[in-house]
C-alpha cells in the first residue's frame, strides 16, 4: 500500500487536478542518499542527481539549476551537507548550501549559477 501513496502518485494527482505544487516538507522526488538539482523552480523539469561529488556538472544543468534537495544519509562523521559552487571544481562563490534533508524550491541568489558541488560536514 505504501507504494501507492508515493511521490509519483502525488505528482500525478497534482497534474490531473491542476493543483498548485506549493510543496509541504519533503516534497521533492529525489533518491535517498542523493543530492538532486532541477532545471526549474519547485522541483520542475529535468532532474540531475548525484550520490557523490561532481566538479563539472553536465551542460544542461550547469548554470541552469533552479531547485535543489539534499536527501543524503546522515551519520556520525558523514559528509551529509551539500555545497554548490558557481564555477567548476568548487570555484568561485558558494551559491547554496543544503543541510541534510533540506529542500529548496527556489532561491534567487543561487538560481541558474551552479557548476559543481561537494558533500561536506557543514556549510
Ligand atoms: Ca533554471
Ligand atoms: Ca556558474
Amino acid at each position: 500500500m505504501k507504494r501507492l501513496l508515493g511521490p509519483a502518485t502525488a505528482a500525478l494527482l497534482a497534474l490531473a487536478g491542476g493543483l498548485t505544487l506549493t510543496a509541504p516538507a519533503a516534497a521533492a522526488e529525489c533518491p535517498s542518499g542523493h543530492f538532486c538539482a532541477w532545471e526549474h523552480a519547485d522541483f520542475g523539469g529535468q532532474r540531475a542527481n548525484w550520490s557523490g561529488d561532481d566538479g563539472w556538472w553536465e551542460g544542461w544543468i550547469a548554470d541552469n539549476d533552479s531547485s535543489w534537495a539534499n536527501h543524503g544519509i546522515s551519520g556520525p562523521g558523514v559528509k551529509d551537507y551539500v555545497r554548490v559552487y558557481e564555477s567548476a571544481w568548487q570555484g568561485g562563490s558558494m551559491t547554496i548550501c543544503l543541510a541534510p534533508g533540506q529542500e529548496a524550491g527556489d532561491n534567487g541568489a543561487a538560481n541558474d549559477r551552479g557548476d559543481s558541488h561537494i558533500w561536506a560536514t557543514g556549510c
